[in-house]
């Protein structure tokens, strides 16, 4: 049984997404970040640095704190979206994830979405790299399926939940051939929809 701290953002919701993907069975415990729940004591045993996603995987006593080395751990447990012949290229995919396209669209989103009109040089700093990410992500995608290749793997379900933000970036997804083909296909997969709305409130996964 694994329990998974979350909250509903896109770096919970790729552990969701695994979760469901590797049929593992596992609980929510949700973590309000905007009560303060990610700085309870018992919470930063296991995450240090008071962030969700974090989980516990009660029957191998091991709890894990950073999304990308908690699909890494699922994945190698679940012999799952992690192809070890593979593993280097997705390894690749998976680091950009977690330094670049996350943090990154995370700023977007702070300086675009929910403080817009604070500062015209962090809104027009996080917009310009957000859109470049977009354009990289497109050419790179125009000659592969997924992001490390032809199979879906961890580096994608890391991914997805970000572009899954394409309303709040503004950029508009529909013109990026690839990314689209890449976020539809990956949209479509019923472990992905159940992961998405994990706490069963019918939210789905917006729409190109
Ligand atoms: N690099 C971390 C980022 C996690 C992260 O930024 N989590 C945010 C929510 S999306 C959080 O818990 N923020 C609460 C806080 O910093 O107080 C990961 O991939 O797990």
């Amino acid at each position: 049984m694994i329990e998974l701290f979350y909250a509903n953002t896109p770096n919970g919701r790729k552990i969701s997404i695994m979760l469901e993907e590797i049929g593992f069975e596992y609980k929510i415990t949700e973590i309000d970040l905007s009560k303060g729940d990610q700085f309870n004591p018992n919470f930063r045993e296991i995450s240090p640095l008071s962030k969700i996603p974090a989980i516990i995987d009660h029957k191998n006593k091991i709890s894990f704190f950073q999304s990308g080395a908690i699909l890494i751990y699922l994945a190698e447990l679940s012999g799952k979206f992690y192809d070890f012949d593979n593993r280097n290229l997705i390894n690749q995919w998976l680091m950009a994830q977690m330094g670049d396209i996350g943090p990154m669209l995370g700023q977007h989103h702070q300086f675009h979405h929910y403080n817009s009109g604070k500062s015209k040089f962090g809104e027009e700093r996080y917009f310009n790299i957000a859109k470049r990410l977009y354009k990289d992500l497109d050419e790179h995608l125009s000659n592969s399926n997924f992001l490390a290749g032809k199979n879906y793997s961890i580096a994608d379900i890391a991914t997805f939940p970000w572009i899954a933000r394409h309303n709040w970036h503004d950029i508009g997804l529909k013109k990026f051939e690839n990314l689209s083909r890449w976020y539809e296909k990956i949209s479509q997969r019923e472990a992905v929809i159940n992961g998405y709305d994990c706490l069963n409130t019918g939210e789905k996964i917006p729409q190109i």
